[in-house]
C-alpha cells in the first residue's frame, strides 16, 4: 500500500475549508467520441447544483505562452502549436510531451474550487470530462504498449504522476465515477460525426485499444491501480451506444440513474 505522505501546510482554501470538502467529485470516463461531452452538457443543464469541468482539449490544440495566454482561440490557432496534431502525427516524438502537458492540465483542472453558486448549494457536485487516471490507465499506458513511450519514458512518468498526485492527493480524490461504456465502432461513427480534424486520421485499432482499457479498468476491473482507494471507488456503468444526445425519454432514464447512483455515495 501507498505511504500517506504528511499533510501540508497548504493555503488552498479547497484544503482549508471544510465546508467544500462537502462537494461531491465524480469524473466521467469514457473512449473517444462516446459521447462524455454531450453527457456533460445535460447534467450542467439537470441541476443548479451540479458543475461541470470539461477537458482543457482546447489548450492542446493550442499550446501557448503565458503572455498570450488570453488571446481569443481562432486568432491564435496558429501562432500557437497543435500537440493533439503533434501527437497524432507522431506518436513516438509527442507521447511524453502530451502527456505531460495532459497531466498538467489535469491537475489544474481538479483543483479548481467550487464556484460560488456551487458553494451554497445543498449536495454540490462536481463533474469531470476525464481524470488524472484515465490519463495513466487509459493512454499513457496504451502508449507504452504500442511503443510510443519507452520503457524510461513510463518510468519516469509514472514516477512523477505518482508523487504528483500523493502531494495533492485529499484535494484530487474522487468521490465515484462514471463510465459511458460503447462500443468502438459506435465510437467511430460520432468521431466521423464530430470531424474534430486532428481526429480523423485515427484508425478503429486505436479506439479498440482504448475500449479494452477502459473494460479492464472500470468494467472488469482487473487493471492494477496504483491509488489504493481507486481499487473500491464505486463506478456507474452506463451503456451509451444507443443515442441519447437527441432522445428526451433516454435522457430522462439514464439521468434518474445518475441521481439514484449519487444518493448512494
Ligand atoms: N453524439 C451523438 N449522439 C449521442 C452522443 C454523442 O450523436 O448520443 C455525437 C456528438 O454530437 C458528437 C459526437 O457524437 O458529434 C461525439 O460526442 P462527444 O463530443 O460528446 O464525445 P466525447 O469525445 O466527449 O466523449
Ligand atoms: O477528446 C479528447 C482527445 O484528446 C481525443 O483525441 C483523445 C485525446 N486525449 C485525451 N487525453 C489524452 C491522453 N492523456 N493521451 C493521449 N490522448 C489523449 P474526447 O473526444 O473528449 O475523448
Ligand atoms: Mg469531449
Amino acid at each position: 500500500t501507498m505511504a500517506t505522505p504528511p499533510k501540508r501546510i497548504c493555503s488552498s482554501p479547497v484544503f482549508n475549508n471544510s465546508f467544500e470538502k462537502r462537494v461531491k467529485k465524480i469524473s466521467i470516463e469514457g473512449n473517444i467520441a462516446a459521447g462524455k461531452s454531450t453527457f456533460v452538457r445535460l447534467l450542467e443543464r439537470e441541476s443548479d447544483e451540479w458543475e461541470v469541468i470539461p477537458e482543457p482539449i482546447g489548450k492542446w490544440c493550442n499550446v501557448q505562452t503565458a503572455e498570450n495566454e488570453y488571446e481569443e482561440l481562432s486568432t491564435s490557432q496558429k501562432s500557437g502549436g497543435n500537440l493533439l496534431q503533434m501527437l497524432y502525427d507522431k506518436p513516438s516524438r509527442w507521447s511524453y510531451t502530451f502527456q505531460s502537458y495532459a497531466c498538467l492540465s489535469r491537475v489544474r483542472a481538479q483543483l479548481q474550487p467550487p464556484s460560488a453558486k456551487l458553494q451554497l448549494a445543498e449536495k454540490p457536485v462536481q463533474f469531470f470530462e476525464r481524470s488524472v487516471y484515465s490519463d495513466r490507465y487509459i493512454f499513457a499506458s496504451n502508449l507504452f504498449e504500442s511503443g510510443d513511450l519507452n520503457e524510461t519514458e513510463w518510468a519516469i512518468y509514472q514516477d512523477w504522476h505518482g508523487w504528483l498526485l500523493s502531494q495533492f492527493e485529499s484535494e484530487i480524490e474522487l468521490d465515484a465515477m462514471i463510465y459511458l461504456r460503447a462500443d468502438p465502432e459506435r465510437c467511430m461513427q460520432r468521431l466521423k460525426l464530430r470531424g474534430r480534424e486532428e481526429e480523423l486520421g485515427i484508425p478503429l485499432e486505436y479506439l479498440e485499444q482504448l475500449h479494452y482499457k477502459h473494460e479492464c479498468w472500470l468494467y472488469n476491473r482487473t487493471t492494477q491501480l496504483d491509488f489504493e482507494y481507486l481499487k473500491d471507488l464505486p463506478i456507474l456503468v452506463l451503456d451509451v451506444n444507443d443515442d441519447f444526445k437527441s432522445d428526451r425519454i433516454k435522457q430522462h432514464e439514464v439521468m434518474d440513474k445518475v441521481k439514484e447512483f449519487l444518493s448512494t455515495l
